[in-house]
């Protein structure tokens, strides 16, 4: 029998080959996709970013449990889309134009990923009409990180570019990063802010109105 419990335990604990053969075998036996997504990959990750909230994991753990996820993922991807199992939405994240720090943006989307949102990873250095692009091609939320007091700016650029382009009603935006605050988000009119990875993604959640 399938355990998912066993599932979610490896993947906290970085267990990249167990979860890959846990989740193989949940297949194997005809447990739902959904099911072995909710109850394993995405249950063991929320535990994970619970930890790393309250500072009992770091980000080595958070980096080796994403790798577990991945392992996981990548056998259940193909299966998400021809079993019907949607996304929860769909997030477009970068780090802002002129700023080239990525750790904390990639542990984001790996919370995200975790959360269940499809994300599309824009990278580093990402320009205003970068975005605007995604929300053209269907991201329900722009998410941007910065680690400078020089680059944070570009936070506000995107939003106005977001307005000229017409989709700023289109999409909600998500900010965050060292220098970023929840007065900052609030002077340039950004929908949400969160301080952390985990937070970034229960935020995501609470933009979109998922439960
Ligand atoms: Co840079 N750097 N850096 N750096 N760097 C800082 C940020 C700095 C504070 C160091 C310092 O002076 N004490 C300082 C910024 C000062 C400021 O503006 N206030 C600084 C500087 C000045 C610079 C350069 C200008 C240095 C130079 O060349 N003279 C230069 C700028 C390059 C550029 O971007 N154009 C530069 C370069 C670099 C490296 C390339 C060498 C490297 C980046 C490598 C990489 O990212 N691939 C680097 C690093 C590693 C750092 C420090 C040491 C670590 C940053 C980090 O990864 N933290 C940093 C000093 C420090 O923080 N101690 C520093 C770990 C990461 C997990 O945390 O990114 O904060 P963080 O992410 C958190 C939260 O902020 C939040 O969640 C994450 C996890 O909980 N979060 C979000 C982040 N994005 C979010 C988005 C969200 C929600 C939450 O929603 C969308």
């Amino acid at each position: 029998m399938a355990d998912l419990s066993a599932l979610a335990e490896n993947l906290i604990n970085g267990k990249a080959r167990e979860v890959k053969e846990l989740t193989q075998k949940a297949i194997d036996e005809g447990v739902p996709v959904a099911r072995i997504l909710n109850d394993g990959l995405i249950k063991g990750m929320s535990v994970v970013g619970e930890k790393f909230k309250n500072n009992e994991f770091y980000v080595p753990e958070v980096l080796i449990a994403a790798r577990a996820m991945h392992a996981g993922m990548d056998i259940l991807k193909p299966l998400l889309s021809s079993s019907g199992v949607q996304p929860i939405g769909k997030v477009a994240i970068g780090t802002v134009k002129g700023d080239l720090h990525d750790i904390g943006k990639n542990l984001v989307v790996m919370m995200l990923e975790g959360a269940g949102f499809e994300v599309m990873d824009l990278g580093i250095d990402v320009p205003p009409e970068k975005f605007v692009e995604a929300v053209k091609q269907g991201a329900n939320i722009i998410a941007m990180s910065a680690l400078l007091t020089t680059t944070m700016t570009a936070m506000k650029t995107t939003l106005e570019a977001l307005k000229e382009a017409g989709v700023r009603d289109k999409v909600k935006t998500l900010i965050g990063g060292a220098p970023v605050t929840q007065n900052y988000a609030n002077e340039i009119g950004a929908d949400g802010y969160a301080r952390d990875a985990t937070s970034g993604a229960d935020k995501a959640r609470e933009l979109l109105g998922v439960a």
